[in-house]
């Protein structure tokens, strides 16, 4: 199917807004970097990425006859925190496996932030003592089976709804609405930044990208930032996501190579664990232009972006578009990060 016939039930308020970061590209002196908000971008419990994936994944929801979503994420994750306000809006149950991701102890990171937003909209909300990994996880199976044990039916929906069959779809359609949103505000993106972990976000933009490229001729560089701290495990995930999604929606060529980079350097050692230039990074986007990042994701891609406008690998007359997929809400559950 092409990706204008796949069903989506829309939970934003639309395209996302696009704005310049003025003072950043000023005060680093090469590229121009705008940001595209997907962290203000839908009603729903102050939205981020994945609402966007959930638009594709609803009307399979729906046809299922399910009336419990099942995720997972760690005590912070925005991902569960977004299932849940979907599951509210839909009037479905939600049964969230929150594991301990991230060896992080401000006081209250099991109960502020992401997590108390989620119990607020009703998830059954469990904390869970395994570390991190993104892949599928037993503690995940394990709520599925209770949840049908109970009498009820499932719907599953994996970390990041990454390994989801459309999980890819919702970035592979944010694409087109770059490409709609640079005709109107007469720009051109030559270059996107963007945060990956688990990796259907940065995976949807490849592909999508790509199906655009053999639209226009217009060749972007798609630059993923590793957060995950898991690099390989990371990319594979990425390339598997970006191939099946550039078959769903019949891009009719293989990959290239140069389509996936996944860069590595300002993840930390360990995932959910903010280094000194994710600090940085987020103190110097607020206090440039009162962008709010967070200390596990958009933080580490704002650093990598930094420095690669500072080597010029990023050269000077480009335009870069900085995706901020959401995040904010974790700060209240790092405060110690910036005592
Ligand atoms: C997340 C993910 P992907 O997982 O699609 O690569 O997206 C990375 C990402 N920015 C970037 C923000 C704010 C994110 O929340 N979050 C996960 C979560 O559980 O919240 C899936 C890991």
């Amino acid at each position: 199917m092409k990706l204008a016939e796949f069903p989506r039930f829309p939970l934003t308020f639309g395209p996302s807004p696009v704005h310049p970061l003025e003072r950043l590209s000023a005060h680093l002196g090469g590229a121009q970097i705008w940001a595209k908000r997907e962290d203000c971008s839908s009603p729903l419990a102050f939205g981020g990425n994945k609402i966007r994936k959930l638009e594709y994944i609803v009307p399979d929801v729906l046809a299922s006859g399910a009336d419990t979503l099942v995720s997972i994420g760690g005590y912070q994750s925005n991902h569960t925190r977004q299932v849940a306000a979907v599951a509210a809006k839909l009037g479905l149950g939600c049964r969230l496996v929150q594991e301990k991701w991230v060896a992080w102890e401000d006081p209250g990171n099991d109960r502020v932030g992401n997590i108390l937003l989620s119990r607020l909209m009703g998830a059954d909300s469990r904390l869970d003592p395994h570390g991190f990994d993104i892949g599928i996880r037993d503690s995940w199976k394990d709520a599925l089976a209770e949840v049908e044990a109970a009498g009820g039916t499932p719907y599953p929906i994996p970390a990041g709804a990454s390994e989801h069959p459309l999980g890819g779809l919702g970035f592979a359609n944010w694409a087109f609405e770059v490409a709609e949103q640079e005709k109107s505000l007469g720009v051109l993106f030559d270059t996107i930044v963007v945060c990956t972990v688990t990796g259907s976000t940065h995976a949807g933009m490849i592909a999508g990208f790509a199906a655009l490229e053999d639209l226009t001729g217009v060749q972007r560089r798609v630059i993923g930032i590793d957060a995950s701290a898991t690099l390989e495990q990371t990319r594979d995930q990425v390339t598997r996501i970006a191939r099946h999604t550039a078959d769903l929606i019949e891009l009719g060529r293989e990959l290239r190579d140069d389509e996936v980079t996944l860069l590595e350097g300002w993840a930390g050692d360990v995932y959910g664990i903010p280094v000194d230039s994710t600090v940085a990074a987020i103190r110097l986007a607020a206090r440039m232009d009162a962008l709010i990042l967070d200390p596990v994701y958009e933080g580490k891609s704002m650093a990598g972006l930094v420095d690669l406008v500072a080597a010029r690998d990023i050269p000077a007359d480009s335009t870069v578009l900085f995706a901020h997929l959401g995040g904010q809400l974790a700060l209240n559950a790092y405060s110690a990060a910036f005592d």
